[in-house]
């Protein structure tokens, strides 16, 4: 489904003179405005091919209709995503859900789209029809080493997609882990991991990189395997300077600072990407900003300060990419929601005067960097994010122009109420 020809410049003409009042006041108030727009113009966040469709929970799915049937759609939906925001020019894949039939043709429309090929995510948690080997007890820490050489050639199997594609990375996130004391030896299961992870590693193409995906919990309730940051890091810096760790926001147990994770992380040089989402459990994948968004404002805070200390390119310096699933809101609404809030904590974060916190962190005087960390996210940056999609040719409003054209009755037209698409 396209949106109508001038469909995104009609929306702008209506909403352009108060854009420009918002504007005209915050070029009165901000001195680099310009630089922000640049960098937000520049940044870009990769659709997870997963959350195009409604996920649900073990107790029930409720689909909204007009889903992806197929990789195509999906890529067609992200496009959809990207003309309206034109900060989504990237799709993440899962493989086998999403096994392109035809590389080319594949990597073809979606260049149509502007959209390039992010981390290709492996999947060693489901057993597929067929499967010789099952992963119940895990994949790479198994302690069979058939089942621990299946999973490594799946892996091996993903990074050869994704080379035809043009991706550059790899995520492996292991549901691996036990569910009771006594199940497993830990160092064994380490060992085990380590060993595998080594020979995807040896397989990787010079140029791409390894994120090791950390997570505290689920489906194993009493250890994982990759459980945190620190099991991440250790895996990351034996296998090597392709290895790095992925933070999924998620995938922390209640009130871990995340922040302090990622600035140590970044310092260190195994800061790989991100799985943005938002929690106020466990790893609920809800919509972004959405629960806690001044905790995404202080990651973001650490990320500006930690890549500009080590002169790192923000909008390729690392894997920006979402992880959601989707329950009661129309998938596209929530990633849209999803993208806007990741580009207003962005802008928050390069609205605050970095070294006036510096010099109240010098001087101890903690009232000072409070009031200047809180008077940039205070500050509603809202028409800095779009003029950067204006300037990229995008709506000003992308909800309100996604709801105006009626974009979800038109796909539902098309593709039936049912949805088939494989996923979460
Ligand atoms: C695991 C996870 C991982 C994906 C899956 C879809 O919870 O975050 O990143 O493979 O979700
Ligand atoms: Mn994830």
């Amino acid at each position: 489904m396209q949106l109508a020809r001038n469909s995104i410049a009609d929306h702008n003409q209506a909403m352009l003179s108060s854009h420009e009042r918002q504007m005209q006041y915050l070029r009165g108030e901000i001195a680099h405005a310009d630089q922000i727009i640049n960098k937000l113009a520049a940044f870009q966040v990769a659709i997870p091919s997963w959350a195009l469709g409604t996920g649900g929970t073990r107790f029930g799915r409720f689909s909204g209709g007009g889903e992806p049937r197929s990789l195509e759609e999906k890529i067609s939906d992200i496009g959809l995503l990207h003309a309206l925001n034109r900060s989504s020019g990237a799709i993440s894949l899962h493989i086998p859900w999403d096994i392109p039939t035809d590389a080319n043709a594949i990597r073809q429309l979606a260049a149509q789209h502007g959209i390039r090929f992010d981390a290709m995510n492996s999947n060693t948690f489901q057993d597929q029809p067929g499967q010789e080997a099952s992963y119940k007890f895990g994949s790479l820490q198994h302690v069979s080493k058939a089942v621990r050489k299946q999973a490594i050639q799946h892996n091996i199997e993903v990074i050869r997609h994704g080379v035809e594609l043009g991706s550059e990375s790899l995520t492996v996130w292991l549901a691996d882990g036990s569910c009771f004391p006594g199940q497993l030896n830990f160092r064994q299961a380490f060992q085990n991991v380590y060993e595998s992870l080594q020979e995807i590693y040896a397989a990787l193409p010079s140029n791409w990189k390894l994120f090791v995906e950390y997570k505290a919990f689920e489906p194993n309730f009493y250890s994982t395997t990759v459980g945190d940051w620190g099991q991440s890091y250790l895996y990351a810096s034996k296998l090597g300077p392709k290895a790095y760790t992925l933070v999924d926001l998620g995938h922390h147990h209640p009130n871990v600072n995340i922040e302090q994770i990622v600035a140590l992380l970044l310092m260190e040089g195994k800061l790989g990407g991100f799985h943005f989402n938002d929690s106020k459990y466990g790893d609920d994948d809800l919509t972004v900003g959405s629960i806690k968004p001044y905790q995404l404002y202080l990651i973001f805070r650490e990320l500006v300060d930690g890549m500009d200390a080590k002169g790192m390119d923000h909008a390729t310096g690392l894997g920006w990419m979402i992880d959601a699933s989707h329950n009661v809101k129309d998938p596209l609404e929530d990633l849209l929601q999803s993208v806007e809030a990741i580009m207003i904590a962005y802008a928050q974060a390069l609205l605050c005067d970095a070294k006036a916190l510096e010099a109240a962190r010098e001087a101890n005087d903690v009232v000072a960097a409070q009031e200047l960390l809180q008077s940039a996210y205070r500050t509603d940056v809202r028409a800095l994010v779009a003029a950067a999609r204006l300037r990229n040719g995008g709506a000003l409003d992308p909800l309100k122009l996604y709801r105006s054209t009626e974009v979800r009755q038109q796909l539902i037209k098309e593709r039936g109420n049912k949805s088939t698409a494989t996923g979460l």
